[in-house]
């Protein structure tokens, strides 16, 4: 195989137009966001074959997601179900942070099944890309996961996982028993240091560092970890050696995205055969480019901008 296939709930995301309290905002820009269809659209915009598969409102929120991923180029594999797409809305509190509510009990990605995959596709993947989101959603998506996993290991296709902790969805005693579950079938792992204690079962904040992180979640099985450390760029231990990575330098305007931006970097870059160092150092301007822009994927580079964020030169004729 050589493309991304990933699966998860994708959202319409309803965007506060102006900083300040929701309550009292007068506008809001209707986009979408999900973690793996925003992993999808940044590998495609790299240049990578991507699907994503899930299900979809038979709704207008529905019909604009399918529309954004044909737009993008990402091949969406759906079924629509009398239940609505899900919601969400973001608040932008301040200008650096911003609040999430979920309008997605019930929703049609929540009653996605092990039977949505269809015969072939995750055998026929470059690799699999899950999140820690899906099996939050309801035993339907868990069991999705669960078997997709299966499916990609009988196929000998490399497995990779964003743990992804959303504490709207469970609590961290919950969400870590299933992430060590995620990591032991992964071959790639990602995770936010804050992630990769609840995978570990670490409450003390300096108890280990990133490094440690990174090697305590290696020993559960993926030969590819990365600590993704926002502002502080990432931890990578990869094939047992231990490669630290700076974060791109930007003025942050919607972090939301960072990070699939930054996984979507890193499997475009594998997908296309570049050693590890490459792979993250694409990765750390991929998921810098996310952080410009409000919103989650708009803002992933085509692989000839790629060096707009380090060039220095700001006028480009
Ligand atoms: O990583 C960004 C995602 O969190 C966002 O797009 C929405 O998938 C989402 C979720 O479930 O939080």
């Amino acid at each position: 195989g050589t493309g991304l296939v990933t699966v998860g709930e994708t959202l319409g995301l309803l965007v506060a137009e102006d900083v300040g309290p929701l309550s009292l905002a007068r506008g809001m820009r209707l986009s979408m966001g999900g973690a793996e269809s925003n992993v999808a659209i940044g590998v495609a915009r790299l240049g990578v074959p991507a699907t994503w598969i899930g299900r979809l409102g038979r709704d207008p929120v529905g019909d604009l997601v399918e529309r954004h991923l044909l737009a993008e180029r990402v091949r969406a594999l759906v079924r629509r179900d009398d239940a609505p797409t899900a919601l969400m809305l973001r608040e932008r509190r301040t200008g650096g942070s911003s609040h999430v509510s979920y309008y997605r009990h019930g929703s049609a990605g929540s009653h996605l099944c092990p039977e949505d995959l269809p015969e072939g596709v995750i055998e026929g993947a470059g690799v699999v890309h899950l999140t820690g989101i899906t099996p939050a959603l309801g035993p339907g998506p868990a069991a999705t996961v669960r078997e997709a996993v299966r499916r990609a290991r009988a196929a000998g296709v490399p497995v990779s996982v964003d743990l992804n902790f959303r504490s709207r969805l469970w609590d961290a005693a919950t969400a870590g028993v299933v992430f060590r579950e995620l990591a032991a079938g992964a071959d790639m792992l990602f995770a936010g240091d804050d992630e990769a204690r609840i995978a570990l079962g670490v409450d003390d904040p300096d108890a280990a560092t990133p490094a440690e992180l990174a090697t305590a979640l290696a020993e559960l099985g993926p030969s590819e970890v990365v600590v993704k450390r926002g502002r502080h760029g990432a931890t990578a231990r990869i094939e047992g050696a231990v490669i630290d990575v700076p974060a791109v330098p930007v003025t942050a305007v919607d972090a939301v995205g960072a990070g699939d931006a930054f996984v979507a970097g890193y499997l475009a870059s594998r997908l296309t055969g570049r050693d590890v160092h490459e792979r993250l150092s694409t990765a750390a301007v991929t998921g810098a480019f996310a952080v410009t822009v409000p919103g989650d994927w708009e803002a992933c580079p085509r692989p000839h901008e790629l060096t707009l964020l380090t060039s220095g030169e700001t006028v480009h004729r």
